[in-house]
């Protein structure tokens, strides 16, 4: 697309006067130096860089003389003169490969020189905060879920992200693009196998992904962290709810790193999070909403927390339909039944320890019960008989 192709859909979009800076050219920019990758020129290929593309999709300028995909300073002698409407990047940064046309190919230097970062660029990098928030637009949610209540030691599970829409809004007011990181912790889970499966079924979307083990060069991305970016291609694509993508974790061996405990809570926390719209307005976010996963370590649960908890036991075990807890201290707050699947089974509040607790219809074998002390959680292994 040339920039005549341009002027109509900016027009018909009715915000022409961001648009007056995209259009003019800029005669003071006699050259430009630009590294392969950080398409917003703030210093880094990262997962923002994306948005650059998603916004100047299909524009057309002189190709980069020698271009490689290199990190390393390349010349531009004839700039293309195009900015960014909000931030004024020149459009010569965005067309990263410099074939001279901005679209998907101009992902890979990103994906290539991924967490790079350079200081020489000309125009100098500065930071990419569009200073530019569209206050009418609708804020949407990032919504992360796991797909289970709990998982053992070498369980895969997955965290689904989602940008939540309360109700669907016009695409002229929703949002092009969303970047932003997720960060875990790493002792938890196995780091090196942990994937992002972006939801690439529409095809109307560009994204670019990152693990600590995937899509590096010569900087490493620290463990515990991912990295998101997805992007329409050239107009807004978020204006409902819409899936991102999915996580997929697999938990490590729990009883070499936390050798006293037996459950933890599991959460991504999400930060950094950008949402541009096509006119490179910046859209707020209402919130993001986490979800919770509990990591049990069921082998050897039993007696390592006797210095942590008072001395607590059940009988009988094996069970046949009932068990009855004893503790020390009196009434438990709670105490669970959980399967080695993760599914809840059954659930007690405010437990006297003289009180049968029946549990009839359970299936026969290994399951958990998860005790709530007031000083803590205890989980042991319960094997119910037939
Ligand atoms: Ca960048
Ligand atoms: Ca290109």
């Amino acid at each position: 697309m040339n920039l005549a192709h341009l002027l109509p859909r900016l027009k018909s979009a009715g915000i022409q006067s961001l648009f007056l800076t995209l259009l003019l050219p800029l005669p003071l920019v006699a050259q430009i130096t630009m590294f392969p990758g950080d398409c917003n020129n703030d210093g880094t290929a990262d997962q923002y860089d994306i948005l650059p593309i998603g916004i100047a999709y299909q524009i057309e300028g002189s190709p980069r003389p020698d271009a490689t995909l290199e990190w390393v300073p390349q010349l531009h002698p004839d700039p293309w003169g195009l900015q960014l409407p909000v931030s004024g990047v020149d459009l010569t940064f965005v067309d990263s490969d410099g074939n001279g046309i901005i679209d998907s190919f101009d992902l890979d230097p990103i994906a290539l020189n991924f967490d790079s970062i350079q200081n020489q660029a000309m125009p100098l990098p500065l930071p990419y905060l569009p200073p530019d928030t569209c206050f009418s637009c609708p804020k949407p949610k990032l919504v992360i879920t796991f797909d289970r209540d709990t998982a053992m030691v070498k369980d895969t599970f997955y965290a689904e992200l989602v940008l939540v829409y309360e109700e669907e809004v016009p695409p002229s007011v929703g949002a092009l693009g969303i970047a932003f990181g997720l960060n875990y912790d790493p002792l938890n889970v196995v780091d090196s196998l942990t994937s992002v499966f972006p939801d690439t079924m529409p095809g109307d979307l560009m994204f670019v992904t990152s693990t600590s083990s995937l899509a590096r060069s010569w900087r490493v991305i620290p463990p515990g962290q991912i990295r998101f970016g997805a992007a329409g291609k050239g107009t807004n694509r978020f204006f409902a709810t819409r899936l991102l993508g999915r996580v997929e974790l697999v938990v490590e061996d729990m009883i070499i790193r936390l050798p006293m405990a037996v459950a933890t809570d599991f959460w991504l926390e999400a930060d950094g999070i950008l949402i541009l719209n096509q006119f490179e307005q910046v859209v707020c976010l209402d919130s993001v909403v986490l979800d919770t996963l509990v990591l049990f370590d069921p082998v050897n649960a039993v007696k390592k927390q006797d210095n942590l908890l008072p001395y607590i036991s059940f009988f009988p075990n094996p069970a046949n339909d009932w068990i009855q807890v004893l503790s020390p201290n009196g009434a438990l707050i709670q105490i669970e039944i959980w399967s080695l699947d993760g599914q809840l089974e059954r659930q007690w509040r405010n437990v006297d320890t003289s009180e049968k607790l029946l549990f009839q219809g359970l299936e026969p074998g290994v399951h958990l019960l998860k005790m709530y002390t007031p000083k803590g959680v205890l989980v042991e292994k319960m094997v119910v008989e037939q």
